[in-house]
């Protein structure tokens, strides 16, 4: 419980305020917040507030403090949630995960890179050349996909685009050997638009700002980034990102990971297709439609290595199977730039799933013979886009949103009602602590037949029938802060499969990759692909399933103002993150619940040799009548409770307490059996 921690800077953990109400939380959360501790305790959760400035609490110095320590012995910080996650696998072969959470711009992107660091910084103390290699990889991987993943919003600077879950593999030794990322649902609406003040994914600029003079020459791309209309809004946004820095950083990331120069080229060559693209104009004349500025087709020609009038078909027809026959249907203008958009949209995603696939292929475990290295076990961290809500929220809001009702639930699942449960089912005198469940927000969004993404789905269906607006009405007021518009373009996610054919047909190797049902002919592709709200609602029912099956360890990040400032604590704004995370009731069954708890059996396997009456062994009636002996005979009775099949510890200073005794007891015996051992005794 930190006591080293001086009043002064509030209280470490907010299961010892005197009464635990919203207002002393508040008060807690401020103070600490004003005096520079930015992480507190709820138990074993951190609660996080964004500094918003430099901290000089996480070098090497820090780590070493942290490093194989009791979560109450230091602090409260990252790097002790990280360290428990890392003693629960490595002891006890448990897969954890560490679930960080919180609205766009609390923090939970950096808290996700400081937990990777003091893994890394923390294992592989025989310096293992191939481990160091792993390491290097995972980190570097973090430049890349914010790269690619993350833009500048109206609420964060480098806000995520996209949700990360990745998984570090370790060895027996406790070393990672491997990793893996699943990615979550990219906002992929971004390349196309971006609203008043935002700008698109960092690649671009990076790409416009940053590549060398000789690259942008031969990608025919400008150094302005206000020439290209899908990033010309973000051209002219002041922000403190160092473009120029960051393209270099990640090209060596690239290269370190192992992207061979082909790739990376590619890599290039697509970003720039995507901003020609966008300068593409379309106009009629008389009845026909055509392309304004052709010379653009053919550099885009150029760039994809495609033929510069199959570039030209694919945006202005469309081949349709009637019957037997294969006709070309020509576009009207607004459908040849819906088109190209779609095109555009779809290339960036293909491109960002690659770069995810080409560096797991590169991070993936491989070799690994359980029989010989022992199990191969996990830390997962989780960094989602946070929720938010901007003055226009679409179909990606929704998702995103949605996803944090779904993460919300699984805290509300692990921590509140299943802790309250398991004292029941054990006998515990307990009175329910209430909380608000958002399960029924989750259902009215996922719910078969019923639910939002059902009814919309419904709605996508009935092509041409059903518009956004009869969708609404469909809806009612269920959908009332977002804006309906485009719901049912953007999850019928429809591209032509002209542009798939047109891309796979491409000469570029790498290009054509990312196209592999390009394959198909016309006439085999009739079948209706998933929309894209239930492939994202079943990626989530898939994650919040593999969080559910591993110990989970929790960050509830803050975001302290509107601002971006290290000094202001919006008491509002904070009260309510605090109310929705539900970390008051997180509090209240914390305070009157247990930290710890163990099986009889296990319990006295551990400690049996602190008590006279159970070393070494009991003649008791059960296990737990042995157990209550051993606690009454050191005094620790006080702060337990018997349940039917475990003992409950209140505080962790009777656990800490308990480890002592059991230490020294440890030692003597060794001593005595030396002894022994050397005929002494
Ligand atoms: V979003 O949902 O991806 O939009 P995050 O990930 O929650 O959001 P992020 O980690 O990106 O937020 O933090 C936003 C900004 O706050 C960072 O770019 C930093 O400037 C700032 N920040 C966050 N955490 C810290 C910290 N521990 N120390 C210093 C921080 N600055
Ligand atoms: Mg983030």
């Amino acid at each position: 419980m930190a006591e080293h921690e001086s009043l002064e800077f509030g209280k470490a953990d907010f299961v010892l305020l005197d009464n635990v109400s919203l207002e002393e939380f508040m008060a807690n959360l401020k103070l600490r917040f004003e005096k520079g501790r930015i992480y507190t305790y709820i138990g074993e959760v951190v609660v996080s507030v964004n500094p918003y400035r430099a901290m000089n609490i996480y070098g090497r110095d820090t780590i070493e403090q942290y490093k194989g320590r009791e979560l109450y012995e230091r602090p409260p910080h990252l790097f002790a949630i990280a360290d428990a996650a890392y003693k629960a696998m490595k002891r006890r072969n448990k897969d954890t995960c560490i679930v960080i959470s919180g609205e766009s711009g609390a923090g939970k992107t950096e808290a996700s890179k400081y937990i990777m660091q003091y893994i890394a910084a923390i294992t592989n103390p025989g310096q293992r050349a191939e481990v160091e290699r792993v390491k290097n990889m995972l980190l570097k991987s973090n430049c890349v996909l914010e790269a690619f993943g993350n833009a500048k919003t109206n609420r964060n600077d480098n806000s995520s685009r996209f949700g990360k879950y990745m998984d570090i593999n370790f060895d027996f030794k406790g070393d990672p050997i491997g990793g893996h990322i699943n990615n979550y649902l990219l906002e992929k609406s971004r390349v196309i638009f971006q609203q008043e003040g935002e700008r698109s994914f960092h690649s671009f600029y990076q790409l416009v700002k940053g590549g060398p003079d000789s690259l942008l020459r031969s990608l025919h791309v400008s150094k302005d980034p206000t020439a290209y209309n899908y990033i010309r809004v973000g051209g002219q946004v002041k922000s403190s990102i160092n473009d120029t820095a960051d393209f270099k950083a990640v090209a060596d990331a690239m290269k370190v990971i192992g992207f061979t120069a082909e790739e990376i080229q590619t890599v290039y060559k697509i970003l720039a297709s995507i901003l020609h693209l966008g300068n593409l104009r379309f106009g009629v004349d008389g009845d026909t439609t055509l392309i304004e500025n052709p010379k653009v087709v053919e550099l885009i020609g150029g760039l994809l290595a495609t033929k510069e009038e199959s570039v030209e078909k694919a945006l202005l027809y469309r081949t349709v199977a009637t019957g037997r026959d294969v006709i070309d249907k020509q576009h009207t203008a607004q459908e040849a730039g819906y088109g190209r958009d779609a095109l555009a949209k779809a290339m960036y995603e293909r491109m960002f799933c690659w770069i995810v696939g080409r560096i797991n292929d590169v991070i993936e475990v491989k070799n690994y013979d359980a029989k010989v290295h022992g199990k191969n076990t996990v830390i997962g961290v989780l960094d989602i886009y946070g929720f938010e809500i901007f003055q226009n929220n679409s179909f990606e809001q929704f998702c995103i949103n949605y996803c944090n009702e779904k993460l919300q639930q699984l805290f509300i699942q692990l921590v509140l009602t299943q802790e309250q449960e398991e004292y029941q089912r054990e006998g515990i005198p307990w009175k329910h602590i209430d909380y608000f469940n958002n399960q029924v927000i989750v259902d009215l969004v996922e719910l078969q037949h019923k639910g939002i993404f059902s009814v919309l789905d419904e709605a996508c269906m009935n092509v041409g029938k059903v518009t956004d607006e009869v969708f609404l009405q469909g809806l009612n007021s269920k959908l009332a802060k977002y804006s309906v518009v485009g719901f049912i373009d953007k999850n019928k996610d429809t591209l032509f499969q002209d542009f798939k054919r047109l891309l796979y047909n491409s000469s570029n190797p790498v290009l054509k990759v990312m196209w592999p049902e390009g394959k198909l002919s016309i006439t085999e592709v009739t079948k209706r692909p998933l929309t894209a709200a239930t492939l994202f609602k079943n990626s989530m029912i898939a994650l919040v399933e593999n969080l559910a099956c591993k110990e989970p360890y929790y960050v509830r990040c803050i975001k302290p103002n509107e601002v971006k400032s290290p000094l202001l604590f919006e008491q509002e704004r904070c009260r309510h993150q605090v109310e929705y995370l539900g970390l008051l009731e997180n509090v209240r069954v914390r305070r009157a619940g247990f930290a710890n708890r163990q099986e009889y059996p296990r319990f006295l396997q551990r400690y049996k040799m602190i008590s006279e009456f159970t070393w070494p062994n009991h003649d008791l009636r059960s296990d737990r009548e042995a157990v209550k002996m051993l606690l009454q005979s050191c005094g620790l009775e006080h702060d337990v409770a018997y349940g039917k099949t475990k003992v409950f510890i209140r505080t962790p200073r009777t656990l800490f307490s308990l480890e002592e005794q059991r230490a020294e007891m440890v030692g003597r015996i060794v001593l005595f059996l030396q002894k022994v051992w050397r005929g002494t005794i």
